[in-house]
């Protein structure tokens, strides 16, 4: 039975505001961090129940709102594997958030409770942590309320990055399994990160200093404590680093200021020597964009599908320094925003796969091959290696030292690379590792490929969900007509593409469009758009 006047007790408390619509998407709950109190205590709730279904199982819950602006909060379940929450319990989440008053959520609840099969005399565990956001303490006090009212035990991670709070789910879950996946502390993460890192860059030349701006966000705190970890194998310089000042987070600064103004941010300027490197973290530190200035003090990026190049080459050859290349698979999972010369250098390499938008959809794509690598041109992104590629790479028997060598690092690299979601930390100690063996800066690693211009619009639209699409969200099949229009333009432009798709997270309709020449990609972004509109 679900204690109901405990529920509805605590659901008092915490009132849904009339006329707001929530909806569970593509990064969970996200809106204006002041009118969330409700959303967070419902979640709190249905985290017990989702643990309850999964027999006692942790269940993680990240508050924050990545690289949105501060005044902006979220909040997002993790699910024991420490992969994104399942497709059903969205639709779930979006429900119960949206119950008007209590009487209607405890009606909510228990129609969950009987659909989903939910067996209420389970325990229910969840561990928890927020990003630095002012409305952080607020928000997470509301979602113990939850907790409280199913009793479930809570663990406070405190304020910690995403990529950590997913670590933390999987350590936890397979603690004391032969799947073990890490200690479950932050400590256990940091350990195990470095030490990997150290492993694979023993005995390289070290490289110069990276500047990393870390968007006066999370990202901070562990920027600050893996250099601890990491001694002299590798220096870092970092910047943007006022957690507490009012309105700094992401402002003119992190990964997605980046990417989106394809520039550096100002304050990173003073630190910005011709071929120095840097990179960018976002407000929750699982996204990374690198850049630098060439000797003419040119700014170029180098976004998720320049990491992508890289790490894949690099785990193929050592795949096959290995002699293991008949055996193990590397295969790379993009999505329509990947840039059309990046899918060209891997193709000719690789498998490539297409999917939509969204990290769930990348991750169960790259679970497929023996060795999925998967980024968004928006930098994020990690590798997976399956359990049978790990229980492989255990075993294998090397027959030359040439072999040991290769092998020794690929199992390095499991421990280095964060395996449960994009990690910025963890995916910039893989990129330094690749540069460490390489011998590459940054113009080296730039020129694996030539990014064709691009261009990315939004476009406010009376109703973004008249827009459907298929094949991975290359192409329209709604509103009727539409996607034809746009191929008749295309044809026009010299090496053009463009795709119109529905955003997850916003209320409006993106539109991507590539060329050979900057002014064209601009010019059919812009002439797409009026079609859009
Ligand atoms: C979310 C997604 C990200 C995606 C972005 C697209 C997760 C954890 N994050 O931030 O992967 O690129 O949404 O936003 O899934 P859009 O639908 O508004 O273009
Ligand atoms: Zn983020």
């Amino acid at each position: 039975q679900l204690p109901i006047e405990a529920i509805s007790q605590f659901s008092d408390l915490h009132p849904k505001p009339g006329h707001i619509r929530f909806q569970y998407g593509t990064a969970g709950f996200r809106t204006l961090g002041s009118v969330l109190d409700s959303v967070l205590f419902r979640v709190g709730v249905l985290a017990a129940l989702r643990s309850k279904k999964l027999d006692g199982k942790t269940i993680g819950v990240m508050v924050t709102a990545s690289h949105n602006p501060e005044p902006d909060n979220g909040v997002k379940l993790v699910d024991p594997r420490g992969e994104m929450l399942e497709a059903a319990w969205e639709t779930h989440a979006t429900v119960l958030a949206n119950a008007s008053t209590t009487p209607d959520f405890i009606e909510a609840l228990e129609t969950l409770v009987k659909t989903a099969k939910i067996d209420l005399s389970k325990p229910a565990r969840v561990v928890y942590a927020r990003d630095t956001r002012p409305s952080g303490p607020a928000l997470v006090a509301a979602f113990e309320d939850g907790l409280k009212a199913l009793d479930a035990e809570g663990r406070n991670a405190g304020v910690t990055t995403t990529p950590i709070l997913h670590y933390l789910v999987r350590s936890i879950n397979t603690k004391g399994t032969k799947h073990e996946y890490g200690d479950d502390s932050e400590e256990g993460y940091f350990t195990k990160l470095s030490g990997g890192f150290k492993k694979l860059v023993s005995g390289k030349p070290s490289l110069p200093p990276l500047v990393i701006d870390c968007a006066n966000g999370v990202g901070t705190d562990a920027v600050t404590k893996i250099i601890g970890y990491l001694g002299d194998s590798l220096k870092l310089i970092p910047v943007n680093t006022a957690t507490t000042t009012p309105g700094a987070l992401n402002n003119a600064c992190g990964a997605d200021f980046v990417k989106t103004s394809q520039k550096f941010p100002p304050s990173v300027a003073p630190h910005l020597k011709a071929g120095q490197r840097a990179c960018s973290l976002d407000g929750d530190a699982d996204r990374l964009i690198y850049y630098y200035l060439d000797e003419r003090s040119q700014f170029h990026m180098l976004d998720g599908d320049k990491i992508a190049a890289l790490v894949a080459a690099f785990i193929v050859e050592l795949v096959k320094a290995a002699g293991l290349d008949s055996e193990i698979q590397v295969g790379v999972v993009q999505t329509a925003y990947a840039n059309g010369s990046s899918t060209k250098y891997l193709t000719e390499r690789l498998p490539v796969r297409c999917v939509p938008t969204g990290v769930k959809h990348l991750h169960h794509a790259a679970e497929h091959f023996p060795v999925g690598v998967y980024f968004e041109a928006n930098g994020h992104g990690t590798v997976l290696f399956s359990p049978e590629t790990q229980e492989k790479l255990e075993s294998h028997e090397p027959s030359t030292p040439a072999q040991s060598t290769a092998l020794n690092h690929l199992l390095s690299l499991t421990q280095l690379i964060n395996q449960t979601v994009g990690d910025a930390i963890s995916d910039m100690l893989l990129v330094e590792t690749v540069l460490a063996h390489k011998s590459y800066s940054g113009i080296e690693w730039d020129s694996l490929y030539v990014d064709l211009p691009n261009r990315l619009v939004k476009v406010i639209v009376v109703d973004r969900h008249a827009f459907k699409t298929e094949d991975a969200e290359r192409r329209l099949v709604s509103p009727k007509g539409l996607q034809a229009r746009i191929d008749d333009l295309v044809k026009r432009y010299d090496g053009g593409r463009s795709f119109v798709r529905p955003s997850g997270t916003e209320d409006v309709v993106r539109v991507y469009a590539e060329a050979v020449i900057k002014s064209q990609a601009d010019d059919l972004a812009f002439r797409v758009a009026g079609l859009v509109y």
